[in-house]
């Protein structure tokens, strides 16, 4: 490959042959909320309870036997071991499926599921079971200070400088499963242009900022994905 440096960016479409629901596709919406009236801190103000169970439901299924990384999953984490340059993985989704299918270079910007943070310290605890309003957390013991450890809409995502430094080095820039409707994400395209990258669109459709690419390739993850890292 004549590739020294990529940055690869996945979001909800690599995990829907996994069994994981996409965010915007037709049946996006949870119990008849929309994704905005529960992923904001102010819906956790509001009623705690409904986006803990909003959050509680995924972890059980995330954990559930029938859910798998897909191919796609697979080939980036090949990739990752075969590519004798540098491959940072930027994952706006918060389950695990890019760790368990083998990836290590990885970078969770929107949270991960199976972790709670304490509203108080930022102390994190793996968590595999439901987090409840009223728990109290073990760094400062006080109840209904746990949450889940995702970024929320008006939320900083996470490690947002190491995801710039390797923007503005990279040579290779793929997008993987998203709509390109969420910010910083979906501008990733542009400061992977502006320094210099080839820049590739693999989704199932056109995304929000499809314009922007370099070259398109559309389809099923398990197959576009596959067929374009190896
Ligand atoms: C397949 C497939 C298959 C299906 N194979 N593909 C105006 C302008 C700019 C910004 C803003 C603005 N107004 C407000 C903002 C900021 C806001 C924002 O972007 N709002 C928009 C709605 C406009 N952003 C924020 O608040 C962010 N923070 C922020 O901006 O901080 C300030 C800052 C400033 C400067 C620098 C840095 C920061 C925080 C955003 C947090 C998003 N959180 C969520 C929830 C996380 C926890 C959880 O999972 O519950 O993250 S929202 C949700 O959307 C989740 C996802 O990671 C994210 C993106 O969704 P994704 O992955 O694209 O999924 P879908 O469903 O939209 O698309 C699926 C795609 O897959 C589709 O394209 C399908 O075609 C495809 N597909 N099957 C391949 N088999």
């Amino acid at each position: 490959m004549k590739y020294q440096h990529i940055v690869v960016l996945t979001g909800a479409g690599v995990s829907a042959e996994s069994g994981i629901r996409t965010f915007r596709g037709a049946d996006g919406l949870w119990e008849n909320h929309r994704l905005e009236d529960v992923a904001t801190p102010e819906a956790f103000d509001r009623d705690p309870e409904l986006v803990q169970r909003f959050y509680n439901e995924r972890r059980r299924q995330l954990l559930s036997p029938q859910i798998a990384p897909n191919a796609a999953h697979q080939a980036l984490a090949e990739l990752e071991r075969e590519f004798p340059g540098d491959l940072l993985l930027v994952t706006q989704n918060i389950d695990d499926l890019h760790e368990r299918a083998g990836s290590r270079n990885l970078i969770h910007m929107h949270g991960e599921l199976l972790k709670a943070r304490c509203g108080n310290t930022g102390s994190l605890y793996p968590i595999r079971g439901d987090l409840r309003t009223g728990d109290p957390c073990n760094c400062c013991g006080v109840s209904g200070s746990l949450r889940p450890h995702v970024v929320w809409f008006g939320e900083m995502p996470l490690e947002m400088e190491r995801i710039s430094d390797a923007l503005s080095g990279c040579d290779l820039f793929i997008s993987i499963g998203t709509s390109g409707n969420v910010y910083p994400a979906a501008g990733f395209v542009e400061c992977a242009n502006a320094a210099g990258a080839h820049s590739v669109e693999l989704n199932l459709e056109p995304g929000s900022t499809h314009d922007a690419f370099h070259e398109h390739r559309y389809g099923p993850a398990s197959e576009v994905v596959a067929g374009f890292v190896r």
